[in-house]
C-alpha cells in the first residue's frame, strides 16, 4: 500500500510537469525574461527529492508547547522538534540531571519569537535565543548541536512577550515584557496600577563561548503592554523599536478598555546610550539587576503614536523606517528614522506620557498604506518590497516602499498571525518565499476531531504577483519564525572524544561501579549493541542495588558514529533519556522499591538492537 501511494505520487507529480510543459512550455521558450521559478509549476517548486536537502532553515517557535520547530524550506517538511522550555521524554530532556537542572523543574513554557544571532545585521547562524512568556525564562539555543545550553530565570519581569529581538552584531536581545506588575513582583492594589505598576525591558548578553546568556541591565517602562520589537539597522543602529497597545492603562476587560485611544505609541530607545548609561552607574539596584529608569535619565527613550493597538512594528533592510501594523486600524504606518531624529534634535513633542517625550506625529509619519484589516506583522524582500500579513481579511498583502502602492493580495488560509520572509528580520533579505504563519486551519486537513492544528502557507515572492504554492499544518503553536540560508548552519555530528570530560568513560574495559554509602555510581558505556557497566562482572550489563539506594547513571556513548543514537530506558520506572555519540549523560534513580527491572536502549541503533538491554536488580533490605 504504502508502496502504491509513492508510486502514485511520483506519476502525480510526473502528470503535473506533463501538465506544466504543455502549458507554459512554448510560452516559456519564448520568454527568456521568465525566470526559472516562474516556468515551474507549484509542485516542482516545493519538490525536494528524496535525497536532496532543502534550501533553508525556518526556525519556527512552539508557543505553548514551549519547543522549537525546525522546518526545511521549500518542502516544508518539519525535521526537528527541538526542546527549549519543556520536557521531552524522547530526548530524555528535563529527565537526565544536565538538562534537568537547567529546566529547573518547569513544566511547560510559551516560546514566542525566536531570534537567531547577527553579525553585521545578517544571521549568522551562530545561536538562536528564546524567551518564554510563562515562566519568564530566556534561553540558548546552540545552533552547532540544536540543543539548548542555558536558560536563565529573569527577575522583576511578568511575560517577555515582545522579544527576542537582536542586536546587529548580537550585543545583546532584549526582552520587553507583556503585562506590568510592581518592580520586585510584590502586591500591590490594582487601583495603583499607574503610579506602581510596570512594564520592564531586560537586555540580554549572549557569551558565544560558553553557549550561554546573561541578564545585563533592565530598563523600566510605562505599565503598558508590549507586544512586538525589532532593532535598527543602518541608519538607525543603535536604536531598538517596540510597539504598545493599553496605554490606556486599564485593568479589566481589556479587550474593550484597551481598544479606546485611537494611537498608541512605538517606543524608540537608544540601547546603545542606555548601556553607556548603566555602565557610568546610572542605575538601582532590583533583585540583583541593574535597573536603568529613563524617567530619572532622559535623552534615550521616546514616544512615537502609532494606530490603533499595534503589533508588529519592523524596521526595513536599510534601517531608514519603522513599520508599524496597528491591529485594529485598517492601515499599516511607515515612519522616517531621519524625521525622528529630527524631531528628537528640535524637541518637536506633541506632549508627553508617563513622563516620557512624545514626538509630533505628522514630524515622524512619512506615509499611511491601507492594507485591510486586521494588519499584523510586515516582512520585507530585496526589491523595496513590503509584505503585511491581515488578521481578519485573511490576506498577505504586498505593497511598495518607495511609493506606498498596493501592488497585490493574496488570501491564506485562515487569518495570518505573523509572516517570516527569507532574511526577513535582517539587511539581507532573500526574497524567495515568504511564510504566512496562520492562527486557523478549520477546513485545511482531514480532521482530528475538535483540536486542529494550526496552518502555514508557502508563499513564493520571487515575481511580480504572489503565488501561494504550499500549506502545511503545524503542531501548537509558531508565532513567529526566522528563514535562514541552510549554509549558514554549521553542525556538530559527533562530540568530540574528551578523556577529561567528568564521569566520562571511553572504553568498555574502564566501565566500573563505585559504591559510597548507599550512592552507587555506575559509569557505563552504551555502544552497539550493548551496555557494559561492570566491564570485570561476570555479567557486565547488570547493576545491582540495594533499596534505598541513589543509583547515577553516568553513561558515554563510545560510538563516534554519525546518527548512532543510544536510549537509556528503565522498565516501569518512569525514565529515558538519549545519548548522542560521543556525548556522557547522568541519570539520577531512587530505587526505593525491591524488584527486577529489565534497561533497554529505547532508540533503534543497529540490527542487534533488540539485544541492547541488561537489568537492574533491586535487592529488598
Ligand atoms: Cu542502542
Amino acid at each position: 500500500m504504502k508502496q502504491l501511494k509513492v508510486l502514485y505520487g511520483i506519476t502525480g507529480i510526473a502528470l503535473g510537469l506533463l501538465v506544466a510543459f504543455l502549458v507554459f512550455g512554448n510560452t516559456a521558450a519564448n520568454d527568456t525574461a521568465n525566470s526559472d521559478a516562474t516556468n515551474k509549476s507549484n509542485a516542482e517548486k516545493v519538490y525536494v527529492a528524496p535525497g536532496e536537502l532543502d534550501d533553508y532553515y525556518m526556525m519556527a517557535s512552539g508557543g505553548h508547547s514551549g519547543q522549537l520547530f525546525v522546518y526545511g524550506l521549500p518542502s516544508m517538511r518539519l525535521i526537528r522538534q527541538v526542546p527549549v522550555f519543556s520536557p521531552d521524554p524522547a530526548t530524555g530532556y528535563g529527565f537526565e540531571e544536565e538538562s534537568k537542572e537547567m529546566l529547573g523543574g518547569y513544566k511547560w513554557g510559551d516560546f514566542h519569537h525566536p531570534a537567531i544571532s547577527e553579525t553585521e545585521g545578517d544571521y549568522d547562524g551562530r545561536a538562536l535565543f528564546a524567551t518564554d512568556v510563562g515562566n519568564n525564562r530566556a534561553a540558548y539555543v546552540d545552533l552547532e548541536t540544536f540543543e539548548t545550553t542555558d536558560i536563565k530565570e529573569i527577575p522583576n519581569v511578568s511575560g517577555p512577550h515582545c522579544a527576542a529581538f537582536v542586536t546587529p552584531n548580537s550585543e545583546y536581545f532584549f526582552a520587553p515584557t507583556r503585562f506590568s506588575v510592581p518592580i520586585g513582583g510584590e502586591y500591590a492594589d490594582l487601583d495603583e496600577y499607574s503610579d506602581t505598576y510596570k512594564g520592564v525591558m531586560t537586555a540580554l548578553k549572549p557569551d558565544f563561548k560558553n553557549n550561554q546568556i546573561d541578564v545585563a541591565f533592565q530598563v523600566m517602562l510605562p505599565p503598558w503592554s508590549y507586544d512586538l520589537s525589532d532593532a535598527g539597522k543602518n541608519k538607525s543602529d543603535g536604536w531598538g523599536f517596540l510597539s504598545t497597545y493599553n496605554t490606556e492603562e486599564a485593568t479589566t476587560t481589556l479587550e474593550i478598555n484597551a481598544s479606546q485611544n485611537d494611537r498608541d505609541y512605538i517606543v524608540m530607545f537608544n540601547w546603545e546610550e542606555m548601556a553607556k548609561e548603566v555602565e557610568k552607574g546610572n542605575y538601582t539596584e532590583v533583585n540583583g539587576v541593574k535597573m536603568f529608569d529613563p524617567e530619572e535619565n532622559s535623552g534615550s527613550i521616546y514616544l512615537v503614536p502609532a494606530p490603533k493597538s499595534p503589533h508588529g512594528v519592523d524596521v526595513t533592510p536599510d534601517g531608514d523606517y519603522f513599520v508599524a501594523n496597528g491591529k485594529l486600524s485598517p492601515t499599516t504606518s511607515v515612519f522616517s528614522v531621519e524625521k525622528a531624529k529630527e524631531a528628537i534634535k528640535n524637541e518637536d513633542f506633541q506632549g508627553e506620557a508617563q513622563g516620557l517625550p512624545v514626538l509630533n506625529y505628522d514630524s515622524v509619519i512619512d506615509k499611511e498604506i491601507e492594507v485591510g484589516l486586521g494588519p499584523l506583522h510586515t516582512q520585507f524582500d530585496d526589491k523595496g518590497n513590503a509584505y503585511t500579513g491581515l488578521f481578519i481579511d485573511s490576506q498577505v498583502v504586498k505593497w511598495n516602499l518607495d511609493s506606498g502602492k498596493v501592488i497585490d493580495k493574496t488570501e491564506i488560509s485562515y487569518s495570518s498571525g505573523h509572516l517570516a520572509a527569507v532574511g526577513g528580520d535582517t539587511t539581507n533579505p532573500g526574497g524567495e518565499w515568504l511564510v504566512s504563519l496562520n492562527k486557523i486551519s478549520k477546513d485545511q486537513y482531514l480532521s482530528v476531531g475538535p483540536s486542529h492544528p494550526e496552518s502555514m502557507d508557502l508563499i513564493d515572492i520571487s515575481g511580480e504577483k504572489m503565488e501561494l504554492v504550499a500549506n502545511t499544518p503545524s503542531q501548537p503553536e509558531p508565532h513567529y519564525a526566522q528563514i535562514i540560508d541552510a549554509d549558514k548552519i554549521e553542525t556538530t555530528e559527533v562530540a568530540e572524544k574528551d578523556t577529561d570530560r567528568e564521569n566520562a568513560v571511553w572504553s568498555t574495559d574502564d566501565a566500573h561501579i563505585e559504591r559510597e554509602g548507599d550512592e552507587l555510581h555506575v559509569y557505563g558505556v552504551a555502544l552497539r549493541s550493548r551496555f557494559v557497566f561492570d566491564a570485570e562482572s561476570d555479567r557486565p550489563d547488570v547493576v545491582e542495588a540495594k533499596e534505598g539506594d541513589t543509583v547515577y547513571f553516568h553513561i558515554t556513548n563510545i560510538d563516534q558514529d554519525e546518527d548512532i543514537t543510544h536510549g537509556f530506558g528503565i522498565n516501569g520506572y518512569n525514565e529515558n533519556f538519549e545519548i548522542q555519540p560521543g556525548y556522557t549523560k547522568t541519570l539520577k534513580v531512587e530505587v526505593d522499591e525491591s524488584g527486577t527491572f529489565p534497561i533497554y536502549c529505547t532508540n533503534f541503533c543497529s540490527a542487534l538492537h533488540q539485544e541492547m538491554t541488561g537489568y537492574l536488580l533491586v535487592e529488598p533490605k
